[in-house]
């Protein structure tokens, strides 16, 4: 597991996940980044997808991107945390790391899901993200995964998170 701080369009990684909306129709923040960059036939394969639950995964091209894939998560809308915001996370995560290993990447790149306008507390979302990861990586050692953070607390909360 590696932290780095910067835009999730430009790292480099077979596979980079999208924190997306159920809709998949695109929208703003990391989502509006990844499809501006990657032009619109990542929106045309998610219309032909039609939409994704809360906590699930699916994958479409990168378009312009240079990866063998973009992975579409939805995260949890935070709701004061007692409508299953926690599991869910977890889901949207391990969802996402299930594709890269059935696709058989090796290298996969994670915004830090539901924390932008979705509203889920930095910390908690952060513990959630490295456990998941964690426990994933232990069956499955044979995936690099990189959290890319794009605001500084998000990037300072990873990095002192990992080193422990
Ligand atoms: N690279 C990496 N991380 C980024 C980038 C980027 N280019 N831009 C923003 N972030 P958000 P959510 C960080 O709001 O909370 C969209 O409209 C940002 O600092 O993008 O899961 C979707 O369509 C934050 O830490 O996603 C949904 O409707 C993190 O990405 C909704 O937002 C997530 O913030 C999803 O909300």
């Amino acid at each position: 597991m590696e932290v780095i701080k910067g835009d999730i369009t430009r790292v480099e990684a077979d596979a980079i996940v999208n924190a997306a909306n159920s809709s998949l129709l695109g929208g703003g923040g990391v989502d509006g980044a990844i499809h501006r960059a990657g032009g619109p036939q990542i929106l045309a394969a998610c219309k032909k997808i039609g939409g994704c639950e809360t906590g699930q995964a699916v994958i479409t091209t990168a378009g312009n991107l240079p990866f063998k894939g973009v992975i579409h998560t939805v995260g949890p809308v935070w709701r004061g945390g007692n409508s299953g915001e926690s599991e869910l996370l977890a889901s949207a995560y391990l969802a996402s790391l299930r594709i890269a290993k059935e696709k058989g990447f090796q290298s996969l790149a994670f915004p830090n899901i539901s924390t932008g306008v979705y509203g889920f507390p930095k910390e908690l979302a952060a513990k959630i993200a490295i456990q998941t990861v964690q426990d994933f990586l232990r069956s499955d050692p044979g995936l690099s995964v990189m959290f890319v953070c794009f605001d500084e607390e998000n990037f300072l909360i990873y990095k002192e998170m990992i080193q422990r």
